[in-house]
């Protein structure tokens, strides 16, 4: 007898996806679906030449030349967030100058600038002029990941997070992760951990991530991929992902967990209440994507997507 996997991640395109979850967007709010994978989304000839323009840009650094200084200085560290009006880092799992393990970031990050408000909104509005010159009609990443976001939104509208009086989020955010940068298990969430109260789109009951790979690390046959653990955060959950043994926990509790196995060019969604990781893989050229989070509430019509 073949075992029927009891938590499913949803795919490949959009069309199979909504026969089988007429509202996905629900079934990933409820849990019942660990993440919706949509395959192919952009050409990965696509990809390859969007990383060529940002490294040509200056935007990104080619790890196998001399790296300007100034991408090391600007170098965010793994787990790092702040909370509230906090401007001190809450929590980095390394210091900044300990590994090559780099994150360079191309947009607006609301969890790094958002302690303070009006040099956020004020860097948002630059990422909109930047993006609307580095990318053309026909290959804007970000275009596809809210169109894709769009038809899976059973009727709900989805547009770039804004404040009442119209200021704009950054819509979304590139990030390249170099020398096997990793997410250890952790969650992520405008209300339960950065408490960003006077944030618009703290008002949604659930965030989700909209993720779209660029290019992958690879190192021998190993890539790096993102884990969902079938566990949402809780109060009980929270000290071993500040001690570090998540692990351990999921294994005495018998929680599940699912890899989801993606190539340039394909895009996930996922909540980002489950506890999830990404562990890196040191190879020769970093993994980049294109990530987004994403409001959702079941009795709201707007579905807000920033960065
Ligand atoms: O890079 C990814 O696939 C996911 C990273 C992550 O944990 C997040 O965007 O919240
Ligand atoms: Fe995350």
């Amino acid at each position: 007898m073949t075992e029927t996997n009891p938590w499913p991640i949803a795919g490949p395109d959009v069309a199979t996806i909504t026969a089988d979850h007429p509202q996905p967007l629900e079934a990933l709010a409820a849990g019942d679906v660990p993440a919706l994978v949509i395959r192919g989304a952009v050409s990965t000839q696509t990809c390859e030449q969007l990383v060529d323009r940002f490294v040509a840009e200056q935007l990104l650094y080619d790890p196998r030349k001399p790296i300007p200084d100034q991408f090391i200085e600007d170098a965010i560290p793994e787990g790092y967030y702040r909370e509230g009006r906090n401007k001190d880092a809450t929590f980095a799992w390394k210091a900044k100058t300990a590994t090559g393990r780099r994150r360079i970031d191309i947009g607006t990050s609301l969890g790094y600038r958002g302690s303070d408000p009006d040099d956020f909104f004020a860097h948002s509005r630059e990422t909109h002029e930047l993006f609307a010159k580095l990318f053309t009609t026909d290959d804007d990443p970000i275009r596809v990941l809210y169109h894709n976001l769009q038809q899976l939104a059973a009727g709900k509208h989805v547009l770039t997070a804004r404040e009442p009086d119209g200021r704009l989020y950054g819509p979304a955010i590139i990030r390249a992760h170099y020398g096997g940068y990793t997410y250890a298990p952790h969650f992520d969430s405008v209300r339960l951990r950065e408490k960003r109260e006077d944030f618009a789109v703290h008002s949604f009951e659930h965030q989700f991530a909209g993720v779209l790979v660029l290019q992958n690390t690879q190192l021998g046959d190993q890539t790096a991929q993102c884990v969902l653990h079938r566990c949402q955060w809780s109060p009980e959950v929270d000290p071993h992902l500040k001690e570090g043994s998540f692990h351990e926990y999921a294994e005495r509790e018998s929680i599940g967990n699912v890899q989801v196995v993606l190539q340039p060019g394909d895009l996930y969604f996922f909540n980002t209440r489950s506890i999830h990781e990404v562990p890196g893989i040191a190879g020769e050229l970093p993994r980049i994507v294109l990530a987004t989070f994403i409001g959702y509430s079941s009795d709201r019509d707007d579905i807000f997507v920033w960065s």
